[in-house]
């Protein structure tokens, strides 16, 4: 997901390049305002951690876009590519190190296992929002 500040900033393309390079496969994407109860459902595992109001007032501030990427390993890649929580520890080459500054305005957001994942799609899209198709690249990325 791309977060509100990642919006504002206007780095939504520079974000999806990033990941249409890699190889991945965008499933799903949409641009969309989370209502707080979304946002309170996304962000569950921090309920009670002091940052918990902040984060969802932020997330809820202005839209996010929202994706299903698809491909080997995509859930570590993905979250190598966000880079750290903080961006001060995100290295460079990641999208955090790159383009961030704040743990509190930190551009991205990934799921970070199969179970979140799960949960966070099914949060953000309906079934029919998913869409199979193939990547004319595809033989040439995987061996
Ligand atoms: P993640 O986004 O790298 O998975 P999490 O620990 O799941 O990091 O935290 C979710 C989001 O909450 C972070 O991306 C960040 O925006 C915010 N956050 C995490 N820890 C803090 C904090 O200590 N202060 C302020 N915001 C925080
Ligand atoms: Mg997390």
């Amino acid at each position: 997901m791309v977060k509100p500040d990642g919006v504002q900033r206007a780095l939504i393309g520079k974000i999806l390049q990033r990941i249409e390079e890699k190889g991945f496969k965008i499933v799903a994407m949409k641009l969309a305002l989370m209502p707080v109860e979304k946002a309170k459902e996304h962000y569950v595992e921090h309920v009670g951690k002091k940052f918990y109001q902040d984060l969802v007032d932020f997330i809820t501030s202005g839209p996010c876009v929202s994706m299903v990427i698809e491909g080997r390993g995509a859930i570590t890649a993905m979250r190598k590519m966000n880079g750290a929580t903080n961006p001060v520890d995100a290295v460079s080459g990641t999208i955090r190190g790159d383009l961030a500054i704040e743990t509190g305005r930190n551009v991205v957001h990934g799921s970070d296992s199969t179970a979140s994942a799960t949960r966070e799609i099914a949060l953000h899209f309906c079934s029919g929002e998913l869409v199979a198709y193939k990547r004319i690249d595809e033989e040439w990325l995987y061996e």
